[in-house]
């Protein structure tokens, strides 16, 4: 007999996840399973998985809103990630095994009900950092094979919410340009992971990708190929949409003063011009910070940037300035003078700072920059990005202790490669293990940049050794068993090989699907 379950899932209703109620059935199946938290990856908060267990198959398996959902039924939303998980969790089902009908008569779940608990759910918004979280991910994790091959789930409760609300990913797309289809397969993974923010470094030094519609000659001149090379406004639409079906917020950084050398190239005399000696020497610098012409370049770039990108930050760099070309020039030393600098060119980086800071203002974004920039007068609602310090880190207490709102990636430079299991140092970090306004701290960012990584190796290097940072960020404090997150770390880098993604090995093993 097939009985039909009700699964009630909270798609939007933070605490309480979802409940897979069942009736009475007299059959109980213990899965094989090497952690008693399955597959799940990051860990809720609350799980228990019983032992009962449903089959589910594709031909009569459906996802659907609840009667009581607040969701349209149009919203694309909804009804594209249905389908996307739909795929996943019959991902690799065998069509046909005859030795499943061994155990026909187990009951089979066939509903998968996702009720829309609040009434003013915007199915065409974007994400913002205070918005809730989707569940159809650990869903589709607790879909597992029996040993017969069929598609099974458990019944479980779950109560599930992020311990930090800014879990994001930091590709670079200047050092080596990567194309659309990476950007996007890495993005489907960050959904796997539950990241939420996709921090687009998107130009450098190195080259300048973006295809800016106020300024086309900075991508023409600046990019590594004018045409092949660059985001077009339709590329970024696209990763902007795919992002927000994903629950994904897209923040773009434009790192100056100190990284752009590949602007010089398109737009005259924004770089400082260094000099040898009373000569210049062909060779530029940072931005240069005392024309007014610059000004009106960065009001005009930013307030198009503003409007192409649609969350409420930005991210403006401003790590890592060189003062030596600065200080080679003779418009700047008669700048500083005039201005009572006297040899303090940070004061000369603030006052550029400043000055492209209420820029942006006017644009109606906030804004995150590099930890370097914090001491300028910065807004209240600024997010100050930890980058310097390694593990122990004095300076998020000094970030903090300003009243700044902080994100944290100095223990996760995943650009760092060494032999052995790597990800276990990353997942050993404790973000709040320093002397600080904890609540300031409001997550982090695992960064790849991209000086050895293009799209031939981004996608393994990055996962599974990024998903340590996914739970870190998700999962509770006391969270920090590394024999269990090994035991369920390597089936959902099983999982999301078997999605399509090439995500490397933890250590010697195999996996399930490599003998289909
Ligand atoms: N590029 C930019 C980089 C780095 C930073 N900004 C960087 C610096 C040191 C290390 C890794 C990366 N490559 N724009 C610093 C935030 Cl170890």
């Amino acid at each position: 007999m097939i009985t039909a379950l009700k699964l009630t899932f909270l798609l939007l209703g933070i605490g309480f996840c979802y409940r897979l109620q069942h009736s009475d059935t007299n059959e109980e199946t213990r899965a094989a399973q090497p952690s008693k938290y399955g597959s799940l990856w990051p860990l809720p908060q609350k799980v228990q998985i019983s032992e009962v267990s449903f089959k589910l198959s594709r031909a009569s398996f459906q996802i659907i809103d609840a009667e009581q959902s607040f969701a349209d039924p149009t919203c694309r939303l909804l009804q594209d990630a249905y389908r996307r998980y739909y795929e996943y969790i019959f991902v690799g089902a065998q069509t046909h095994k005859s030795s499943s009908n061994k155990r026909a008569g187990r009951a089979e779940l066939t509903e998968l009900q996702v009720r829309i608990t609040s009434p003013d759910t915007e199915c065409g918004g974007y994400p913002e950092v205070t918005s809730d979280e989707s569940c159809l991910e650990t869903f589709s994790q607790l879909v597992y094979e029996d040993e017969y091959g069929a598609k099974s789930i458990n019944s479980t409760v779950i109560s599930d919410f992020p311990r930090f609300r800014h879990r994001g990913i930091l590709l670079d797309s200047s050092r080596h340009f990567l194309p659309l289809k990476v950007i996007l397969a890495n993005l489907e993974t960050m959904a796997m992971n539950k990241f939420n923010v996709f921090h687009w470094h998107i130009v450098d030094d190195q080259s300048f990708p973006y295809m800016s519609q106020t300024f086309p000659q900075l991508s023409k001149q600046g990019a590594y190929h004018p045409y092949t090379h660059v985001y077009t406004p339709t590329d970024v639409k696209i990763v902007i949409e795919f992002a927000r079906l994903r629950g994904i917020r897209v923040i773009p950084e434009y790192d100056t003063p100190g990284h752009t050398q590949s602007w010089g190239k398109g737009q005259k005399d924004l770089l400082t011009p260094c000099y040898s000696g009373s000569e210049p020497s062909g060779t530029f610098g940072p931005v240069n910070p005392i024309l007014n012409t610059t000004y009106d370049f960065m009001k005009r770039f930013f307030t198009e940037t503003s409007s192409v990108f649609p969350d409420a930050y930005i991210h403006l760099g401003g790590d890592e300035v060189d003062f030596t070309c600065w200080k080679s020039n003779p418009d700047i030393q008669k700048f500083m003078v005039q201005q009572g600098f006297g040899d303090d060119y940070k004061k000369l980086e603030s006052y550029y700072i400043q000055r492209l800071l209420d820029i942006v203002t006017t644009t109606k974004k906030g804004y995150m920059i590099w930890q370097e920039v914090f001491d300028n007068g910065l807004k209240p609602d600024t997010v100050v990005h930890v980058w310097i310090g390694g593990e122990s880190n004095e300076e998020m207490g000094k970030v903090t202790g300003a009243g700044y709102t902080t994100i944290l990636s100095a223990p996760w430079y995943l650009d760092y490669i060494s032999y052995a299991q790597d990800w276990q140092r990353y997942y050993k970090v404790e973000p709040l293990n320093f002397n600080a306004q904890k609540k300031l701290v409001i997550g982090g960012e695992a960064c790849l940049w991209g000086e050895y990584v293009d799209a031939t190796n981004l996608t393994p290097r990055l996962w599974p050794r990024a998903s340590a940072v996914a739970e870190r960020l998700w999962s509770a404090m006391n969270v920090t068993d590394t024999t269990d997150a090994f035991n369920r770390l390597s089936v959902h880098r099983c999982r999301m090989v078997e999605r399509g993604i090439p995500a490397q090995p933890l250590f010697s093993s195999y996996c399930p699907s490599e003998y289909k």
